[in-house]
């Protein structure tokens, strides 16, 4: 498993579960000191990062890109691969393949958390599930020639109607029309809509393919009390060999916030 730490550019997200705040720069260099792997990235949209300079810092600093955030898709620009109007949901799908082809240059996935939206506003449940694995299907196939899946989260109830658990991601992802859509456990939401997160990790199984460490308050692993041992034997019985990546709040500042997650990174995934 690989350690990864999350970078948001994005102001209007300010206050959000993201470590570093900086700039890309700021972000590569403080990851590479604390000796983490990979980098996520929150951009505000494709064209708030140059690949060239992104390039440069990946190898100055030794990382990798594991993926790049779609949330500011419906964060600044409230776009909704659910929404109940054609042209507004085709927007969404343009904006997620925008993103998909600057995270494919670094054979990096898109992540689809806060664009799935939700039902209720012009759509009933089943509707909006459709419209998701439908879109899903689309952008799991455009991924496809950059060798690197699409990503779909289940958050928790307050901030998607849809699918909440891994056992719901896991009957979805059954009607979406690609094997390249994997799911994200994120251990935050899992903490909030699981029986157990290792009992979540264990229904997702070999369908997990990115994760979001962080503790059950959504800070630092090791402030919360999830319990990461259970975490850590249920990752290695599905056989994760994945990213484990830092969305956390920058609590109490984005330097410490990392020092305590390649802790326990150190203390459970490779002691
Ligand atoms: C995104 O990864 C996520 O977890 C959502 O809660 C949006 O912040
Ligand atoms: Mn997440």
């Amino acid at each position: 498993m690989k350690s990864c730490v999350t970078i948001s550019l994005v102001d209007e997200a300010k206050g959000g579960p993201f470590v570093f705040w900086d700039g890309l720069e700021d972000g590569c260099r403080q990851a590479a000191e604390l000796g983490f792997d990979a980098v996520e990235v929150f951009p505000p949209g494709p064209e708030a990062v140059d690949p060239e300079q992104l390039k440069a810092l990946l190898s100055q600093n030794n990382l990798l890109l594991a993926a790049v955030g779609t949330g500011a898709g419906w964060v600044k620009h409230r776009l909704s691969l659910t929404a109940a109007d054609e042209g507004q949901r085709q927007q969404a799908v343009a904006f997620v393949k925008s993103i998909i082809d600057l995270a494919g240059q670094f054979h990096a996935s898109a992540i689809i958390g806060s664009m799935q939206g939700r039902f209720g506003e012009g759509t009933d449940k089943s509707t909006a599930l459709n419209y998701l694995a439908n879109a899903l299907g689309e952008l799991g196939e455009y991924a496809k020639p950059y060798q690197a899946p699409l990503i779909y989260e289940p958050l928790n109830r307050y901030e998607t109607n849809l699918c909440n658990t891994m056992q719901d991601g896991v009957e979805l992802l059954g009607h979406v029309d690609s094997d390249n859509v994997v799911l994200l456990a994120d251990l935050f939401h899992m903490n909030i809509e699981e029986t157990s997160v290792a009992q979540g990790i264990l229904d997702g199984g070999s369908k997990i393919g990115h994760v979001h460490f962080v503790d059950s308050n959504r800070q630092p692993v090791g402030a919360g009390h999830t319990d990461f041992a259970a975490v850590t034997e249920a990752l290695r019985k599905i056989g994760y060999d994945g990213i484990l990546s830092a969305e956390a709040f920058p609590i109490p500042d984005s330097r410490t916030a990392a020092q305590k997650t390649i802790q326990g990174f150190r203390q459970y995934i490779q002691a």
